[in-house]
């Protein structure tokens, strides 16, 4: 057994019907990929909401943003040859591929880090802009010193890339752009600077060259990012022989930078892996899984609006405790606790 995960024993912790749609023409398709942070003594989410358009009989239609921040839909035939349907998150019409929800994120605070309710004094965030015409999604929030910082996928036509926000109070956000250009995503900013400087984990596709690799790079201010290097490929026959792509923040342990990350198989089989880094210099890798450490296997994980996923960019950390929120099927948000020690110790035996 591989599975090392102590999964919430009422689990799912959060399904679409728990929350309100963001407007009435909408409905919620998923809630997915937390973001995880303390805020004023309690737990705060930043929970992925995919919502589509009331469908009607005979039509797709798909929700996009247009340059005012307002939805637009756009309807399709079903019977149009030029359609296809085949992937429940992307149509393609024509050649163009168009998501089938869109992502916002909402706000959700607990004391006890499992009841997590919104709030009127925390609005929900929306893509805005040409860049974030398709919504925004999968939020890694990151904290360093006073200042939250928020990076997260931007979808639009153009592309997608890595978005960056930050945050001291929740209410008021400083938008700094797209800090790294299409097509990457998964970017997590360590919590802590090394020699003075920002590092960050970032997921960038050059499928002919190359692959969908976890990359690390450098930066004074957290917006211009430099000297990149490639540190986790994927790996043939393995639960990462497709993609892969960082979680959260990494965790500092006394052994090194200890990074869950996801892990995907040409089928789309989402497992977490772990790896571990160089405390000093990060773009050393120590050790990393052969084996999961967590893989689908409830029935909310394998099936839902994407089965057998299992997928995060969230957790809190409770002495050697790991209390991780997480995507599952792309549909509801789980809790799954590990410890940190059990971790470095499967990685002690790869
Ligand atoms: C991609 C991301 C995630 C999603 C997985 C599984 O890696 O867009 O948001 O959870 O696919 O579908």
């Amino acid at each position: 057994m591989t599975d090392i995960a102590k999964r919430y024993k009422h689990n799912p912790l959060l399904s679409p019907k728990d929350l309100k749609p963001s407007n009435k023409h909408m409905i919620i398709e998923c809630l997915l990929n937390p973001g995880v942070f303390e805020f004023n003594g309690k737990t705060g989410l930043l929970v992925r909401v995919a919502e589509r358009t009331v469908q009607k009989e005979g039509i797709v239609s798909v929700p996009i943003y247009n340059n005012l921040g307002k939805v637009e839909i756009l309807n399709f035939n079903l019977n149009d040859p030029k359609l296809d349907t085949s992937d429940a998150r992307i149509i393609n019409y024509d050649g163009m591929d168009y998501l089938t929800t869109i992502s916002h994120l909402r706000l959700l605070f607990s004391d006890d880090g499992i009841t997590f309710k919104e709030s009127e004094a925390y609005p929900s965030i929306f893509g805005e802009g040409e860049y974030e015409s398709f919504g925004i999604e999968d939020c890694r929030v990151a904290k360093i010193e006073d200042t939250y910082y928020l990076t997260y996928t931007m979808v639009s036509t153009n592309g997608v890339g890595v978005g960056l926000r930050t945050t001291k109070d929740w209410k008021n956000f400083e938008k700094k752009g797209m800090i790294l250009s299409p097509h990457n995503k998964d970017c997590a900013i360590f919590e802590e600077k090394i020699n003075g400087l920002f590092y960050a984990f970032h997921r960038p596709s050059s499928p002919e060259l190359g692959g969908n690799y976890i990359w690390l790079a450098e930066s004074p201010d957290a917006v211009h990012w430099g000297n990149h290097k490639c540190i986790a490929k994927t790996r043939e026959g393995k639960f990462d022989s497709n993609r892969l792509g960082a979680g959260a923040a990494p965790i500092k342990t006394e052994k090194g930078w200890l990074e869950i990350y996801h892990g995907a198989t040409a089928g789309n089989r989402y497992c977490l892996g772990a790896i571990l880094l160089d405390l000093k210099d990060p773009s050393k890798v120590i050790a990393r899984s052969e084996e999961p450490i967590m893989e689908p296997k409830a029935t909310y994980e394998l099936t839902g609006f994407f089965g057998e996923v299992i997928f995060t960019n969230g957790h809190q950390l409770i002495g050697d405790k790991i209390n991780m929120y997480y995507g599952a099927a792309d549909e509801f948000v789980g809790l799954a606790t590990f410890s940190i020690k059990e971790i470095l110790k499967t990685l002690e035996q790869s």
